[in-house]
């Protein structure tokens, strides 16, 4: 399956850029990111190579889960500005040849939606746009605790927070609501969709579930085969009139399932973001984390792009902590870390994602409490832990670990910020003396510059892009592998420790690119993080 595909499309031969409006610039002094503030740094991601952004939500929302609660898909957040403003965003973003995809969040909407409000009266027409039920059953929420809450003598189902409760895609109405909000964006001119926890919307059956230590209840509303006939039917009446594509985010999946979600001939997804390469540093959930151990890691990394039809390769999101953090070392080698992660993301087979501030090495965020952190899901993890007698320093040690708040602190622009005039609604890292672009483009050897020369030769060599992936080595932390087509053989080699290593095979060749200027293999001794990627053929 890792095999050499003969054509590949934009969003394939794309690079992604991630945005969480709320982080990324404010222009009105408010605190909060907005649109105004994405359009005055469009000219930055154009120069940082990226064609294709991905915006976190900007719809009406009571900002619960920070807008993944939707109350109304047609409008946009006063917090972010007007229509006029996203379809300002969109035409500018045209002209720089940027096409922008949407957050399209339909596993739930907010409780504050109309649908919902009005579904609570028995005998509303919308009553079955949502899961009610007399008595719960014993599902448990991604966030912790029941997935049911009670209004009046009914339960009502939410996978996530109480304010998001899950819509009813049984109900017929439901995919006609949501397929004219769909056509209302593509008309708009955006490119496309990444799709919430798409593969959970269609619950089976609403029996109890196996009893889980999270997620009770996952075998009832994970993959199942009402989905897959969800997602046929968007493609069909939808995505089909519209040069667009979909990359949905599905928890849980294994190769197999993604394949099915996301092979041409399925006709549902394009890409899928899958979780295990996130998941290889925990036991049972994120919340018992474990050392992050290299060797383990490559080989599911290698797994997938040996195995699935096409990958969303990404290290971060606005739900993982910061990579340069988690499996590189912000502490003493920064910079040569964080170069040697691009060097994977970006010679990986499939589309590479960045999000905001991985291009400069943003880490994990200089928080000193609890009142520094802003996710429902951290506080609600914190207080089941409190609940559970969990000791303020181990909770603490949780969220310092595992916090999604880590990917939310504002984008560092400049040694003062540069992110608000007021005051942040999340605290900046104080880091950003010495971690912000306006220092790194005076830089021409930063990180920021890494990932412009990685994106580069990405454009400019095709078999980084459709070439084939085959692992060479993948021991002592050193991660080898090879991208080939008929005419091009490109070797990359990682070293994913702070020890030096010895390579562990012959190799000669045209060094493209390395994270410490290297030439050639006079000398064969890799260093702490070092990055190589070569031309040439192996000599066994
Ligand atoms: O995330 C779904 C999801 O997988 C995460 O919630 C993940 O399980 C969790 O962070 C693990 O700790 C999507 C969005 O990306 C996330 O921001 C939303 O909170 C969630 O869906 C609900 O919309
Ligand atoms: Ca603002």
């Amino acid at each position: 399956m890792g095999d050499y595909m003969e054509t590949t499309t934009w969003w394939q031969s794309g690079i992604v850029y991630q945005i969480y409006p709320r982080s990324f610039q404010d222009s009105n002094g408010d605190g909060i990111g907005d649109l105004q503030g994405i359009i005055s740094r469009l000219d930055y991601l154009k120069e940082l190579g990226v064609t294709i952004m991905w915006l976190s939500p900007v719809y009406q929302s009571p900002n619960d889960d920070n807008g993944y609660d939707i109350s109304d898909y047609l409008s946009i957040h006063p917090d972010y500005g007007t229509m006029d403003d996203m379809n300002l965003l969109i035409e500018e973003a045209g002209k720089r040849n940027i096409k922008i995809i949407m957050d399209l969040v339909i596993n739930h909407t907010s409780d504050e939606h109309p649908w919902f409000i009005q579904s609570q009266d028995k005998n509303s027409p919308y009553r079955d746009y949502y899961i009610w039920k007399d008595k719960p059953n014993n599902w448990t929420s991604f966030f912790g605790g029941s997935a049911w809450d009670q209004i009046g003598d009914s339960y009502y189902l939410h996978l996530f927070s109480k304010k998001q409760p899950d819509l009813n895609w049984k109900n017929p109405k439901v995919m006609e609501e949501i397929q004219k909000i769909m056509h209302f964006w593509l008309k708009k001119g955006i490119a496309g969709f990444r799709c919430d926890v798409i593969n959970i919307i269609y619950k089976t059956t609403l029996e109890n579930g196996k009893k889980r230590f999270v997620l009770t209840g996952k075998e009832h509303y994970h993959s199942q085969e009402g989905c897959h006939e969800i997602l046929r039917t968007l493609r069909k009446n939808v995505m089909d009139y519209y040069d667009a594509f979909t990359v949905g985010e599905t928890v849980l999946v294994s190769v197999d399932q993604a394949n099915d979600l996301i092979k041409p001939e399925r006709k549902e997804l394009d890409m899928v973001f899958s979780f295990e390469h996130m998941e290889t540093d925990q036991i049972n959930n994120k919340w018992f984390r474990t050392k992050f151990k290299p060797n383990k890691w490559m080989k599911v990394i290698s797994k997938w792009q040996e195995h699935a039809h096409w990958n969303a390769n990404y290290l971060e999101n606005h739900d993982q902590t910061r990579s340069v953090s988690r499996f590189g070392n912000d502490k003493d080698y920064h910079d040569i870390s964080a170069k040697m992660l691009a060097t994977i993301l970006f010679t990986l087979k499939g589309t590479p994602y960045i999000y905001e501030g991985q291009e400069i090495g943003m880490t994990n965020g200089d928080f000193e409490s609890m009142e520094d952190l802003k996710d429902v899901e951290s506080h609600r993890i914190n207080d089941i832990a409190k609940k559970l007698h969990f000791t303020k320093k181990m909770r603490w040690k949780m969220m310092m670990r595992s916090s999604r708040d880590h990917a939310r602190t504002p984008m560092q622009w400049n040694s003062d910020g540069g992110f608000t005039k007021g005051t942040p609604w999340i605290r900046i890292n104080r880091n950003t003396k010495v971690i912000n672009v306006e220092e790194q483009l005076e830089n021409s050897h930063s990180i920021l510059h890494f990932y412009k020369k990685l994106i580069q030769l990405r454009k400019e060599n095709q078999v980084l892009i459709n070439g084939s992936f085959k692992p060479i080595y993948m021991k002592k932390n050193i991660f080898i592998y090879e991208r080939f087509n008929t005419n091009q053989s490109i070797i990359v080699i990682c070293n994913m420790s702070k020890s030096y290593q010895k390579l562990p095979i012959n190799i000669n060749g045209k060094v493209l690119l390395s994270n410490v200027n290297r030439n050639d293999f006079m000398d064969s001794l890799l260093k702490p993080y070092e990055s190589i990627v070569i031309e040439r053929r192996i000599e066994s």
